[in-house]
């Protein structure tokens, strides 16, 4: 089965909470603080497989959940760090966070690796809170969430050259001719159901692409035969190969048609550099005048190019052409850019400060990343732990912006599903 979208919820580890524990040695009077710190979660990562075409795996999976790190333990012991995990999807595949529409990977080289999503810091033990002041601290961190979202994985077949044309025109058999790759073949429409790639080796150095895809029929961007769901994976062909069938009752037309099913889809489509091959020429007479009137027809606008996939004829000229075309489009022109300000990162969200607003009931809501990452790291479990929450909230100013917010004596102030009565 062909696969080319599918929705997966990503979870990256949850780091590994800091331990609070002391020393207990026979001789040591007073043991200090030895909780040592939580271990990272794992991180999730997407990696390009040149052996895979259909993200079917995918489907099956559904939850992409990466290991959580452990949590620290006494004598300093640091928790294990969770497992990263890899996810192998084919070339061509585009990793979308599903709510803001943000770009996360574009897959282009066999090998590449991206990371996907990141796993949570993990929380400091006990022995980090040691000061001049405070030998004994019962303070620790938990450790961080893992990042969490939701994810469009989509494949965007990569190819050189796009096939397009009507059912039975004869795709799949310019690809089976020009290819290794073995595409199913009938003469009844709609043969093709799922894009196939061809590599086609012009000579020793020289190379590419070949996407056959599903014929097109008139209104398929109203969903008719196979509609255009597949038109988007000749959007990153750098060339069209437009086949037109010579024992079509009017083969010139259905060109027309076809790129009008291209232009409904997508505008762009029509620009890209496009060649004629008019198909099935040992089926016509060649003295007579039919082949010469429907190039004609083209004036001179596209490259056209008479062949046969039966005799071969006209098959080596489109071939180097193709080439030609290919070698002069610009890799760069059709590369999708991936953006760089990946969400969800935690080093950016540390710059975000806080804001605090009422609720209907006039509680005072604190909200902002920092804050909340805060209360989620630390272990308020120990009144140590609290102190530590409310005094780092001071230092990071929480307190004047309450007063400011008109706060008084009695108040309740929520952070998370932490609440507090404010006294001064
Ligand atoms: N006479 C002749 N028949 C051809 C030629 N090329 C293909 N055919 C025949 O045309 C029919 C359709 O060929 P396919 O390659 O399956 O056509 P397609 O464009 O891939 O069709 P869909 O997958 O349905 O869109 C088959 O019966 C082929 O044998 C050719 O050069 N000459
Ligand atoms: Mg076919």
């Amino acid at each position: 089965m062909f696969i080319d979208y599918v929705k997966v919820k990503i979870k990256a580890g949850d780091g590994g909470h800091g331990m609070i524990s002391f020393r207990r040695e026979k001789y040591v009077d007073k043991g200090g603080p030895s909780g040592g710190d939580g271990g990272k979660g794992g991180n999730v990562y997407f990696i390009a497989d040149s052996g895979l075409n259909t993200l079917l795996d995918l489907t099956f999976t559904r939850k992409i959940v990466a290991q959580n790190g452990e949590n620290g333990a006494g004598k300093k012991c640091y928790g294990k760090n969770g497992d990263d995990l890899y996810f192998k999807v084919p070339l061509g595949t585009v990793v979308t966070e599903e709510k803001s529409k943000k770009m996360l990977a574009n897959f282009t080289i066999s090998g590449q690796k991206e990371l996907i999503a990141k796993g949570g810091r993990g929380g400091r033990g006990n022995t980090h809170f040691k000061t001049s002041v405070n030998q004994v601290p019962k303070v620790a961190e938990n450790g961080a969430k893992g990042e969490e979202f939701n994810v469009i994985v989509e494949l965007k077949v990569l190819a050189d050259v796009g096939l397009v044309g009507k059912p039975s025109v004869g795709k799949s058999s310019f690809l089976t001719n020009v290819s290794q790759a073995r595409p199913e073949i009938a003469d009844y429409p709609f043969t093709t159901l799922n894009p196939h790639l061809g590599l086609v080796k012009v000579n020793m150095d020289e190379s590419f692409v070949i996407a056959d895809l599903p014929g097109l029929i008139e209104d398929a961007h109203n969903g008719k035969g196979l509609g255009i769901k597949f038109l988007k994976h000749i959007e990153r062909c750098k060339v069209l190969l437009h086949i037109i069938d010579i024992t079509s009752p009017d083969p010139f037309n259905d060109f027309l048609i076809i790129n009008k099913e291209l232009g409904s889809y997508n505008l762009d489509l029509l620009k890209r550099p496009m060649v004629i091959a008019i198909n099935k020429i040992d089926m016509i007479n060649l003295k007579d005048a039919t082949l010469d009137k429907l190039i004609a027809k083209f004036d001179k606008k596209y490259q056209v190019f008479p062949i046969s996939t039966f005799t071969n004829k006209g098959i080596s000229n489109l071939i180097n052409a193709l080439m030609n075309i290919v070698k002069e489009e610009k890799e760069e022109s059709l590369k999708i850019t991936i953006d760089d300000t990946k969400i969800f990162k935690f080093d950016a969200e540390e710059e975000i400060g806080f804001n605090i607003m009422n609720d209907r009931l006039g509680h005072f809501i604190i909200r902002g990343t920092r804050v909340e990452k805060l209360y989620q790291m630390t272990n308020i479990s120990t009144d140590e732990g609290l102190l530590y929450l409310t005094t780092t909230l001071r230092k990071m100013g929480v307190e004047t912006a309450l007063r400011k917010a008109g706060v008084k004596n009695g108040d309740t102030v929520v952070l998370c599903d932490f609440e507090f009565i404010y006294t001064d």
